[in-house]
């Protein structure tokens, strides 16, 4: 008896260079969307400006880690998916995402200020937090590791027969790519066709190695055709280009296309940690093009297209660092947790009320 052999997927797969939303039509059929990716940049933006001067006030405990530079890519991500029917696993530079995918501020002021009534309890006192139930797991620090993750929830979903219009999605950094979870997840998405979206946003270091150290291939999207999946390259510091190339991979995989492995390029605008100074970083990567500020690239775009005048972006600056203090003065005056009632429950179901999973109808609007 001869055996089948399994369906393949079509070779080669798309690799395309993503290119912006061009005419002035798309541009006004996104308003909507661009208007709202851009609030999320701009909020995540001014929140970490915030913690980085409380960490260098010495009033956080730990690391700080910014997502500067690459808001647009993680906002847009976070836009493009539904939130609690879709799965996101963002990573320490996704609080943009975060934010677009409707993780309120004061999840973040409460984990970085240890107050016991954030997600975290007060005892992560950085980015380890999540919100499973919008179908936010918490993020995982192994770098590659939240790959394999997605790639088991949407599994998980497809065995139990709620998988249909759903997508998951997650964001890695170049670094990951090198680890075997981030292969592992990849392929099994792709020999079972799950609707996954990976984001890798090549900053162009892991820390201090720089992206001649860390892969050998010209462009890291070369590497959905090893997958059989779809590939996207970006220019991550444009937001009308994420716009179109980000909503395209979630759009094919919603479809039932596959996996989709969408590689932005950028540079990370800050230390690795705001312990870091990132001096390691030579001058004419911040003076090359993906050196540029995506903020100010997607402040000109929104002006020039029409979608936003000058006055409202200065508005929506007051409005959103409004909203951050707000959320740093609620975490401040938080208690602590209390080393004397708390003890280790990580699995526990809530045994007393200091278990209770806090409110978070006290968040700022
Ligand atoms: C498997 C694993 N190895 C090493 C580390 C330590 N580590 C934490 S962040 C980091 C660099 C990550 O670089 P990249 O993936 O490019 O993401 P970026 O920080 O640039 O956003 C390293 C090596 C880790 N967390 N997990
Ligand atoms: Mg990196």
């Amino acid at each position: 008896m001869r055996l089948q052999s399994p369906s393949r997927n079509s070779y080669p797969p798309p690799v395309a260079q993503g290119s912006p939303i061009a005419s002035n039509d798309d541009v006004t059929a996104n308003r909507k969307f661009l208007r709202s990716v851009f609030h999320s940049m701009l909020r995540a933006r001014l929140l970490e400006n915030k913690l980085s001067s409380l960490y260098k006030a010495g009033k956080i405990v730990g690391g700080v880690y910014l997502g500067k530079g690459q808001e647009a890519v993680s906002a847009t991500l976070g836009t493009a998916l539904i939130p609690g029917q879709d799965f996101f696993a963002p990573l320490i530079r996704d609080q943009a995402g975060r934010t677009a995918f409707g993780e309120p501020l004061i999840d973040c002021t409460r984990t970085y200020l240890g107050s016991a009534a954030g997600p975290m309890r007060g005892r992560d006192g950085n980015i380890h937090r999540g919100r499973p139930t919008m179908g936010m797991p918490a993020m995982i620090s192994h770098l590659g590791a939240q790959v394999p993750v997605i790639a088991g929830m949407l599994f998980a979903k497809r065995l139990q027969g709620t998988l249909a219009g759903r997508v998951g999605a997650t964001c890695v950094g170049d670094g990951a790519t090198s680890t075997g979870a981030f292969h592992e997840g990849l392929n099994l998405a792709a020999v079972e066709k799950l609707p996954m979206v990976v984001i890798v946003a090549n900053n162009q270091f892991a820390y201090s190695t720089p992206n001649t150290r860390q892969f050998a291939c010209n462009d890291l999207v070369e590497k959905a055709r090893g997958y059989g999946i779809g590939g996207f390259a970006v220019d991550g510091t444009d937001l009308l280009a994420c716009a179109s190339v980000i909503t395209e991979a979630v759009r094919r995989a919603r479809e039932g296309r596959g996996p989709q492995l969408v590689v932005a390029h950028l540079l990370r605008l800050s230390g690795h940690g705001e312990h870091d100074d990132g001096s390691y970083v030579p001058r004419e990567n911040r003076e090359d093009h993906y050196g540029r500020d995506c903020i100010d690239i997607a402040t000109r775009q929104l002006i020039d297209h029409g979608l936003a005048t000058e006055e409202e972006i200065q508005s929506w600056h007051r409005q959103f660092a409004d909203e951050v203090q707000r959320a740093v003065a609620q975490a401040q005056q938080e208690a602590a947790p209390d080393p004397y009632r708390e003890d280790w429950s990580a699995l526990s179901s809530g045994v007393s009320p200091i278990h209770q999973a806090p409110n978070p109808t006290t968040q700022p609007s």
